[in-house]
């Protein structure tokens, strides 16, 4: 079995060490960090998550296989993460309140990083006020949140509206994402810019800040 195969399974079966282990392994044989992150990690999350939406898996599983992801996504980050000297732009990021997914979020954070931006990131569970407070306090130029479940994208809407509400709309850039999310939702709340994954996420808010 090849290391990148009994990487996807061993996140399944949420062991978080033997993850960390084999991605340390992975970066050592010169194994390019995407196609780990792509081919060894993410595979195993959605084969997972399509166990859970067929419920053949249930949270505790989930949960555990989030674990492992996590784990080796800390051996991963240095590798996916090259920062230049200068400061591209500040963003502040987050996870809309209500919704505690932070697998997705936290590789925009890592793309972000590594595009050149000083990071505010927030966590999950942010409160609309919330991210336009840390946005004026830290003096940001890019909000960006992430949503993982339909009940809680209304969230974003309601950060926009905030943003209106004290006259601070024109002032960020905002980006959202999340698997629920797409183009269309972007456009009806008012967002700038939709994207559907981290690497995407980074070029964009990077285009946007210097055309700004
Ligand atoms: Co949850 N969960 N979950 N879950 N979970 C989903 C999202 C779900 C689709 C599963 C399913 O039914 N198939 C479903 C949502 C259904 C819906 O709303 N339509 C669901 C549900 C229902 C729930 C609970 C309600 C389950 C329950 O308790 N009964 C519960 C809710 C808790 C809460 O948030 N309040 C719940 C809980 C959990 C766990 C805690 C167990 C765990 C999260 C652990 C964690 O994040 N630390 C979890 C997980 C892991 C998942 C799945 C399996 C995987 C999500 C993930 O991490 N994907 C997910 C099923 C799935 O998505 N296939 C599911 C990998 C990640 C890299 O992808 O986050 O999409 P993603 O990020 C992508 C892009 O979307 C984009 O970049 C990333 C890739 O480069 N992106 C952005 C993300 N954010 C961005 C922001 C940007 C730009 C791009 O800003 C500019």
């Amino acid at each position: 079995m090849s290391i990148i195969t009994e990487m996807s399974e061993l996140l399944q079966k949420g062991k978080a060490k033997k993850v960390k282990e084999l991605v340390e392994q992975a970066i050592v044989e010169g194994l390019d960090p995407k196609v780990i992150l792509n081919e060894g990690l993410l595979s195993g999350m959605m084969i997972i998550g399509e166990k859970f939406k067929n419920n053949e898996v249930f949270v505790p599983e989930v949960l555990v296989a989030a674990r492992a992801m996590n784990a080796g996504l800390t051996v991963l980050e240095p590798k996916l993460v090259e920062v230049g000297n200068e400061p591209v732009g500040k963003a502040v990021i987050g996870t809309v309140q209500g919704d505690l997914h932070d697998i997705g979020k936290n590789l925009v954070v890592m793309m972000l990083k590594g595009a050149g931006f000083e990071i505010h990131d927030m966590g999950v569970d942010v409160a609309p006020e919330a991210f336009v407070e840390k946005a004026e306090e830290v003096g940001a130029d890019v909000i960006c949140m992430s949503a993982l479940l339909t009940t809680t994208m209304p969230k974003m809407e309601d950060c926009i509206e905030v943003l209106k509400e004290r006259g601070l709309r024109d002032k960020y850039i905002v980006m959202i994402g999340g698997a629920p999310v797409n183009d269309s939702f972007a456009k009806q709340i008012g967002a700038d810019y939709y994207t559907p994954d981290a690497a995407s996420a980074a070029e964009v808010a990077k285009e946007a800040v210097l055309s700004k």
